[in-house]
């Protein structure tokens, strides 16, 4: 199993941690319809757009390859995969982000949302508005540039060597501060909580939970907002030294005038 890059490393190198302290909510249920399924749900806050889209391990003859899954609206989002989903829909508590086992074969799958945002963002804060029996969390963070999706060879132990690095493991999330290390993304996943991405020693089968809420802060890109052009800087310049000039000049016959 390839091991995925531990972020607290990764994030001082890439951004500097440097973050504007202006942090931004997003509601996630916002404009969405309880009981309604969605395949992705778009937001827009303070000019930040995100779109949330789900996935699962439920592809591939082991069950291991990542597959678009759907999202659910309730009192949170949670996430009907394609080995969960019965008609059009999914029974609790298998329609929220979990890791459960299936009863065939055994073999759980691991839901997640992925979030697209319009800019690097710092992921600070995950809300749930639904809990089931327990609700440990694995959060990952893109950082090999512009995210193109998943190929349908994909499993989550691939993630490591494309781009992807593991934020942090969390365990009995609800109204939980995370990403302590300022890691910076504009594409982050967020699911239940799974061991391929580092044991943290947490049960496993047993997070089923839905989120309500994120809150992020935009990172700063470093740059200076509005930079004086070279000819302003010197123009300012000349204007500083001409009022050097007119004080020493003013300054010396003040001083004569005294004598
Ligand atoms: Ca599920
Ligand atoms: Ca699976
Ligand atoms: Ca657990």
């Amino acid at each position: 199993m390839k091991g995925i890059l531990i972020a607290s490393g990764i994030a001082a190198a890439i951004s500097c941690a440097s973050v504007q302290a202006a942090a931004i909510s997003f509601d996630l249920l916002q404009g969405t319809t309880y009981g309604k399924y969605y395949s992705s749900l778009s937001y827009e806050v303070s000019g930040l757009d995100l779109t949330v889209t789900a996935f699962s391990d439920t592809g591939g003859l082991f069950d291991n390859r990542i597959r678009t899954a759907g999202i659910g609206a309730w009192n949170g989002l949670g996430v009907c995969n394609r080995d969960e989903v019965v008609g059009s829909s999914c029974y609790s508590p298998a329609h929220s982000i979990d890791n459960s086992a299936d009863s065939f074969l055994g073999w759980a799958d691991y839901d997640m949302l992925l979030l697209s945002f319009s800019s690097e963002v710092s992921l600070s804060g995950i809300s749930l508005g639904w809990i089931g029996t327990d609700s440990d969390m694995s959060v990952l963070g893109f950082n090999g540039g512009q995210f193109s999706g998943f190929s349908s060879a994909d499993t989550y132990s691939d993630l490591g060597a494309s781009g992807w690095s593991l934020v942090g493991q969390y365990a009995n999330v609800s109204n939980t501060a995370i990403n302590a290390q300022n890691f910076v993304a504009s594409t982050w996943l967020i699911g239940a909580y799974n061991p391929a991405f580092g044991s943290a020693g947490f049960s496993t089968g047993n997070d089923q939970f839905k989120i309500d809420g994120l809150q992020v802060t935009v990172a700063d890109t470093g740059e200076e907002p509005n930079p004086v052009p070279v000819s302003g800087t010197l123009a300012l310049f000349s204007i500083g030294m001409a009022a050097l000039g007119m004080r020493r000049l003013f300054g010396r016959g003040k001083s004569a005038q005294q004598i």
